[in-house]
């Protein structure tokens, strides 16, 4: 079995995460994630206050393992969130998307595991002495709002540079991935697009069939006019938005008007042509719908058997 120090940190039995996905990180998802002894992640960022309570207390209702919640903190509804998940108890809160240093104070004296996802070196050393307890390294593989670093150069650095667990996250999606992350110095992952297709996943159809048909090409990234580039899949409204990049003709206002909706079109629509198929690079290794315990078995036996034959490398 592959343990970690996250593990024991955060009471799970497996060291992985699923990314608190907007319009997709919902209470069937996050808590068929930790019931398979993962740490599944309700998001917030599309929910106002009220309504990301009803979506904690029915995880609370179908989970009795750890669960956390992801603020989105570009999110209008982010100040809403951090009081709700301290009246509701959550004992872990992922952010993302910019700086948690305002909110920290309050979810430290609440008890809280504050565990950012940061994208550079000196964002992760900011938020470690403002008292994170682990932070999520995403790549620029991931899916959605991503930053401008790869994986690959990100955990080790970030791993060097902080005396806290260090997930990795942006372009796992298999055992191989898992294996390589631990070889860089996370304690664990956080997988996004494997957990699309996860069979408790309730997202639309046409975007679990849209992630298994990608190719390792099949992504692109929007949005780097307005300092916040978005990956996800290829299709009519991607390519549109990405052939206006550098369009003088359109203000960045009305740029970031076309994307408005899109993600949720994406998720609960499946609509192929308007929507934001928000998806990493990882997706041309998602192959099939599986429940999230057997996504979970299959990463972590996977990355055992390739670190337990890793010695056939040493002479
Ligand atoms: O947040 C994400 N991924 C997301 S959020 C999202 S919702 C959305 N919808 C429409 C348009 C844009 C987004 C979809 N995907 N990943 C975590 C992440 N955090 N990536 C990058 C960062 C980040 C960036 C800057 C974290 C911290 C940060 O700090 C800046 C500072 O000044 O401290």
């Amino acid at each position: 079995m592959i343990k970690t120090k996250i593990c024991e940190l955060l009471g799970i039995e497996y060291p992985v995460f699923q990314g608190g996905m907007a319009w997709v990180a919902d209470a069937s998802l996050a808590s068929a994630v930790s019931n398979a002894g993962g740490l599944g992640i309700v998001a917030a960022m599309n929910s106002n206050g009220e309504q990301l309570r009803e979506e904690i207390r029915k995880t609370k209702k179908l989970t009795d393992k750890p669960f956390g919640v992801n603020i989105m903190l570009m999110s209008p509804y982010a100040q809403e969130a951090a009081r709700v998940v301290v009246e509701e108890n959550i004992p872990i809160v992922v952010t993302g998307a910019g700086s948690p240093l305002i909110y920290m104070e309050s979810w430290l004296s609440a008890g809280i595991k504050v565990i950012p996802v940061i994208p550079s070196t000196a964002i992760a050393i900011r938020v470690v002495r403002a008292g994170a307890c682990a932070v999520v390294a995403e790549g620029g593989e991931a899916g959605g709002h991503i930053g401008e670093l790869n994986t690959m150069a990100l955990v080790p650095q970030v791993s060097a540079a902080v005396d806290v667990p260090v997930i990795a996250a942006g372009g796992i999606a298999d055992g191989r991935g898992v294996a390589a992350a631990l070889m860089l110095g996370a304690q664990g992952v956080q997988l996004g697009t494997r957990f699309l297709v996860a069979k408790e996943c309730t997202i639309h159809q046409n975007y679990k069939d849209k992630v298994i048909a990608a190719k390792d090409s099949d992504t692109i990234t929007t949005g780097r006019r307005l300092g916040h580039p978005v990956r996800q899949l290829k299709n009519e409204f991607s390519r549109s938005l990405a052939s206006r990049e550098y369009d003088t003709g359109i203000t960045n206002e009305e740029f970031e008007e076309l994307g408005a909706g899109s993600l949720r079109r994406a998720a609960r629509e499946g609509d192929l042509k308007t929507g934001s198929f928000m998806a990493g690079q990882s997706a041309g290794l998602v192959k099939k719908e599986q429940t999230c315990a057997e996504i979970i078995y299959e990463l972590f036996s996977e990355a055992e058997m390739i670190i337990k034959g890793s010695d056939k490398w040493i002479r």
